[in-house]
């Protein structure tokens, strides 16, 4: 059985890995923490949980010694669009907790998940069909912490042989936790907007393209890597993973066939234009595919009729 931390558990990935986590391995077995106690109260309550910055390394390590975690999801971080307005914050958060991970799970034996993102490519990477291997140099202090992140996972495990594994998300679409401040998180709101007004004005041009996942695929691809067989996986980090790929006005036209009055708008972000303009249209996913059976289930006109199915039954 494993004995699981998650730090940053209350965000938008994080406490759908939480409640996967504890519905598969046990709640007392899956110990959560994070900045902020004020959301997901049922997740707080229903199991361990402590509030805690992740770059507290004496407050973290005495949480792995005394409920005896193998596997650390470390989940914590600044997301693009945020980090942009604090660079230095973004770094210090991105880089500083994730850098205490390892070292805890390299004294303690812990494996250690650590997302990367499709933020770790820039304007130089082949935009369509982006390879597993290829040019990562970005242009957001986002993506320069996660391509040093990506680095930094490798460098753990080939030094000091911790179990480092990682996956580099798409945008992620969901509709428990809102996102954290991301450039993707239009294509979210979109779904929000289009059941509550019939209308979304969106910060991103019509025809910009990205990777986006929905929710259970990404936790799925979590879990799945964390327990696949070692001596398959010839990338440990970093493995692109793709499931679909659009803009917004394709986004719209499939909410269309659910809502037909619905419209959409447009008021462009620069910064996140910019930012978007600087990630690939679509990854390759191959090596997942190869070396842990990587294979999502959700296309864009299951996903948008889901999300507009889940909201509608809430509002
Ligand atoms: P989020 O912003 O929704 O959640 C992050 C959580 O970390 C929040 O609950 C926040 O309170 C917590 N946190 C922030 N600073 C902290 C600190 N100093 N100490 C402890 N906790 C802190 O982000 P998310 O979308 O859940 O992303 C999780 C990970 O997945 C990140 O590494 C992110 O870069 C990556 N990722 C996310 C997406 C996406 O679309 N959501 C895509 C690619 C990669
Ligand atoms: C963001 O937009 O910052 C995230 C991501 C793709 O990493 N959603």
């Amino acid at each position: 059985m494993k004995r699981i931390l998650i730090i940053g558990s209350l965000g938008q990935l994080g406490s759908e890995i939480a409640y996967e986590c504890r519905k598969r391995y046990g709640n007392d077995n899956v110990v959560l923490t994070d900045l902020r106690d004020d959301i997901n109260v049922p997740l707080i309550q229903g199991g361990p949980f402590y509030k805690v910055d992740c770059r507290d390394g004496e407050a973290v390590l005495e949480i792995v010694k005394k409920h005896n975690i193998d596997t650390i999801y470390h989940l914590a971080a600044i997301l693009s669009a945020t980090a942009e307005r604090n660079p230095l914050n973004a770094w210090n958060i991105n880089m500083g907790g994730l850098m205490i991970t390892l070292e805890i799970a390299r004294q303690m034996g812990c494996a250690v998940f650590t997302p990367s993102s499709i933020g770790a490519f820039g304007p130089t990477t082949p935009k369509k069909f982006t390879p597993q291997d290829t040019i990562q140099r970005p242009t957001s202090i986002y993506g320069v912490t996660k391509v040093a992140g990506e680095l930094l996972c490798d460098y753990y495990n080939h030094k000091y042989d911790v179990d480092t594994r990682g996956v580099r998300f798409p945008g992620v679409i969901s509709n428990l936790t809102p996102p954290g401040g991301g450039t993707t998180d239009y294509a979210v709101e979109i779904y929000y907007e289009a059941v509550r007004k019939h209308h979304y004005t969106c910060f991103l041009r019509g025809d910009t393209y990205l990777d986006m996942i929905y929710m259970p695929d990404a936790v799925q691809a979590a879990i799945q890597i964390m327990e696949a067989d070692p001596s398959r996986l010839r990338h440990r980090n970093a493995f692109n993973i793709a499931a679909m790929s659009f803009c917004p006005e394709e986004q719209a036209a499939y909410i269309r066939t659910q809502i037909p009055d619905f419209t959409i708008s447009y008021e462009i972000d620069p910064v996140k234009q910019a930012i978007a303009d600087s990630w690939p249209d679509a990854l390759e996913d191959y090596a997942a595919r190869v070396e842990w059976d990587w294979k999502p289930k959700f296309e864009l006109a299951a996903m948008t009729k889901d999300m507009l199915d889940t909201i509608r039954g809430r509002e």
